[in-house]
């Protein structure tokens, strides 16, 4: 009987050194999804660099972290990784990751590529993509790219797709879901926030402020039983006020107004964990961008997402690849379809809620939700990866 062969030492899990480099070009997902991975990375005993040009969303999405309170995170700016006297203190790593094709400093380039010691043993670089379902994420995950010019050049990037099947970069994974973040902490923020929410239908509501809001509030209202809408901070909270025809002296975040069978709670800006436990307990989740997306999916409540529209249309297809891949229902797209389809898009007899009798929505998102909790999570896939280009580079 032939012995099996030694593993080599890499595929032990050794922490790794990372650096993560984040652009906030608009919005709250470059954030993030940077942040996520930070935490998840520095939960598995990593120790991970954020620089980042904008650090104002990772001041309420973690608190603390900006000021060094995050083990395993230091939190720091974009002009410091511009900063040779600044990086001549820093260990380097092992990983970088370049989120979403934000192109690192070139000061950064030059004085890691003038390091005899990384000449010899790059860091496995990643360029970390934006979630699809598109087949062109499917055919590039993990795809070469070589750098052609500048100081860095001979080196590789490697591209990274998180996704939603097995053969992609998996999804990030929820905080409180996979026990990343202290649940009496998320408990304490949900009972501040939502408060009576046991045995009441609740939807969250995190918008564009181009969703039908008029129509969804006329409907909710017309309901035969409460329904709490909890509305998300940001651009689409005042849309939403508006929307509702609230005076502009409680048109602003932590308040509560009824309406009919509606109860419309205006939300400040929550820590990212208690942010993904309410998606967990509400009985719907109106979500918008890849990451409220990607966590309300793995909550396991019926969600709909308001995709980030582009000019040139691209965003129907990506809509579609996602139903898709999901195998949603007539229901589910009806729903997608109203929501997607600009703030005068009228409410659809055939919409239905999830907790209509007959629904088996909110059973079909706890399976899928369980289906995708079965598989390993970006971290895991991530660290495979890059174990794998790693062991595969010569050792310094
Ligand atoms: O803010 P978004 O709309 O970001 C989007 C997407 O990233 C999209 O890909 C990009 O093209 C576009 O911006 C420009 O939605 P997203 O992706 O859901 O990110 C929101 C983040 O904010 C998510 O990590 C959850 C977090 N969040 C909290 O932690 N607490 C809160 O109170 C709120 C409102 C959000």
């Amino acid at each position: 009987m032939d012995l099996p062969a030694a593993l080599p030492a890499k595929t032990l899990p050794a922490p790794l050194r990372w650096d993560v480099f984040c652009q906030v070009i608009d919005n709250y997902g470059d954030a993030g999804v940077c942040w996520r991975l930070c935490a998840t990375l520095a939960a598995r005993g990593h120790a991970v660099r954020l620089w980042i040009d904008d650090s104002a969303p990772v001041e309420w999405m973690a608190p603390g972290a900006a000021q060094g309170q995050w083990p395993g995170i230091q939190v720091l700016s974009w002009e410091q990784a511009a900063n040779p006297a600044f990086l001549a203190q820093c260990p380097p790593s092992d990983v970088w990751i370049e989120a979403f094709g934000c192109e690192l400093p070139p000061a950064w380039l030059q004085w890691h590529a003038s390091q005899a010691a990384l000449q010899a043993r790059p860091p496995a670089w990643i360029n970390l993509e934006y979630l699809s379902a598109e087949p062109f994420a499917m055919r590039s995950h993990h795809l070469p790219s070589p750098v052609m010019s500048g100081p860095a050049r001979g080196w590789t990037k490697h591209f990274f797709y998180p996704g939603f099947v097995p053969q992609s970069g998996g999804l990030l994974p929820s905080r409180v879901a996979s026990g990343l973040a202290d649940w009496a902490d998320c408990d304490t923020a949900l009972r501040a926030y939502a408060p009576a929410l046991a045995g009441q239908r609740s939807v969250l509501l995190f918008s564009y402020p181009t969703a039908p809001l008029a129509a969804l509030v006329q409907a909710l209202r017309s309901q035969d039983q409460p329904v709490q809408l909890l509305v998300a901070a940001g651009a689409g909270q005042s849309a939403l006020a508006r929307a509702a025809g609230l005076r502009s002296d409680v048109g602003h975040a932590d308040c509560t107004v009824t309406q009919g069978a509606l109860q419309i709670r205006l939300l400040p800006f929550l820590p990212q964990a208690p942010f993904d436990a309410l998606l967990g307990v509400c009985d719907l989740n109106l979500v918008r961008g890849e990451d409220s997306l990607a966590q309300a999916l793995q909550a396991g409540s019926p969600s709909v997402w308001q995709i980030y529209p582009q000019a040139d249309g691209a965003h129907n297809a990506k809509l579609q690849a996602y139903l898709d891949t999901i195998g949603a229902s007539p229901p589910e797209r009806a729903w997608h379809i109203f929501w997607n389809q600009g703030a005068h898009s009228p409410w659809q007899r055939d919409l239905i809620w999830p907790w209509e009798a007959g629904s088996d929505w909110a059973l079909s998102a706890r399976t899928r939700s369980q289906t995708l909790r079965e598989h390993d999570d970006l971290g895991t896939r991530l660290l495979g990866f890059v174990q794998g280009l790693l062991g595969a580079a010569p050792a310094p």
